[in-house]
């Protein structure tokens, strides 16, 4: 989280500043004062108008550019009256806030909010800290979303979705079967964590189903780049201690397809889960239980999950196609020895990338995702 000021504010309707003589502080430097006289010019006004203050929370520094949020344009709050909370889930409007005493409040979003944002869903989401103004005994109204870190998004008609903020890492869970496994899909998810700030966790399930054997390969690939990667089951519990080990005192999200497993895993990693995991779900057309909104979940033994819908299509989100190259780090000791400085290691005949593959130093799984990605093409993710 951003570090926060308490600041004294002059609750005053003209917030701009009185001019004030610069040039002070060089006298200081320069002569030594050891007093400096009240700056003389600044504008006269009724006492009245400057003793009323108030405390109010702010960002220390002018955080960066997140995606999905303008938070410089944030309101700041008055703590006296407003209460800091997480958003638990979103339902349209409507969100549920929870308390550090573990009250939970129905909130509204402040109509100033909702217009600060072109994309109404991005203005609050699962996983926000936010600053709520009491109404009734459980009802609140949400005056300020703190900064984001930590961001899964996704690309829903040409916006941004912020599907959870604020989490430390991402579970990517595919299955080997039913459905199965798709190398690329793992890769498109590891650039949309790399986007949103997140360490991956790549669980690759259902390993009860197939010899897993011949996926081996696949996990020591993504070892060998940092990332670790697992075999789980659902079904015989295979890998859950792992997985549990990597959750405790963290914020993580599971994301992956529909199907492959993210709600049966969480129910196995904490049994007393699912009727909760259940309370978020809808019965769709097709009469099957789907989750349909992701709702944050606290753990017994320490830290958070979030268990994410399925996504029909994988589209990233505001990548250029010079930019991908910058997400597969197993590139970068060969790009320089491109023949063309902007070498797009696509078409060229001088390219030590599409070298690197047919030697093997670089995976040609991942080289593919790359050109995928290149290519711009959304992948089904066979929903
Ligand atoms: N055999 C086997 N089936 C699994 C495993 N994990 C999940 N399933 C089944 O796969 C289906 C989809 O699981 P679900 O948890 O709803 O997937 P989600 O859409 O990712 O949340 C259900 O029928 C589960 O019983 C596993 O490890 N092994
Ligand atoms: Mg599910
Ligand atoms: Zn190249």
């Amino acid at each position: 989280m951003a570090k926060k000021k308490k600041i004294r504010v002059e609750m005053r309707k003209n917030r701009s500043k009185p001019p004030r003589n610069k040039g002070w502080t060089r006298g200081f430097q320069e002569h030594g004062f050891t007093e400096v006289a009240p700056v003389s010019d600044e504008r006269v006004r009724a006492k009245g108008d400057l003793s009323r203050k108030r405390t109010i929370v702010q960002d220390e520094s002018a955080p960066p550019q997140v995606a999905g949020q303008e938070h410089a344009e944030m309101p700041a709050v008055d703590e006296v009256v407003c209460l800091p909370g997480r958003v638990l889930r979103v339902h349209g409007l409507q969100s549920v806030v929870e308390v550090a005493d573990g009250r939970q409040f129905r909130c509204v979003v402040r109509r100033v909010l909702r217009t600060m944002n072109t994309d109404e869903r991005n203005v609050v989401t699962t996983g926000d800290r936010v600053w709520f103004l009491p109404t009734q005994e459980d009802e609140g109204v949400i005056e300020r979303v703190e900064p984001r870190h930590g961001l899964l998004t996704r690309a829903s008609r040409q916006r941004e979705h912020v599907l959870v903020a604020n989490v430390d890492q991402v579970v990517i869970v595919m299955s080997l079967v039913e459905p199965d496994l798709k190398p690329h899909l793992i890769d498109r998810y590891l650039v949309s964590a790399a986007q949103g700030r997140i360490a991956p966790i790549i669980c690759l399930n259902k390993s009860d189903l197939v010899d897993p054997v011949p996926y081996q390969t696949l996990i020591g690939l993504y070892n060998q780049l940092g990332i670790p990667a697992l075999l789980t089951s659902a079904a015989t519990g295979v890998g859950i201690d792992r997985l549990r080990h990597w959750l405790r005192g963290r914020q993580t999200v599971f994301s992956g397809q529909s199907g492959v497993g993210k709600s049966s895993l969480l129910n196995v990693i904490q049994p007393e889960l699912a009727l909760r995991v259940r309370e978020v779900s809808e019965t769709n057309q097709k009469g099957k239980h789907t989750t349909t909104t992701a709702e944050l979940i606290r753990l017994d033994f320490g830290g958070w999950v979030v268990d994410t819908p399925g996504i029909r299509q994988f589209e990233l989100w505001n990548i250029m196609p010079e930019e991908v190259e910058g997400f597969f780090p197993e590139f970068r000791p060969f790009v320089p020895l491109c023949g063309y400085p902007d070498c797009t290691h696509t078409h060229e005949d001088r390219c030590a990338i599409k070298r690197a593959v047919d030697r093997r130093q670089i995976s040609a799984s991942r080289y593919l995702s790359y050109l995928g990605m290149f290519e711009e093409k959304p992948m089904e993710s066979g929903e």
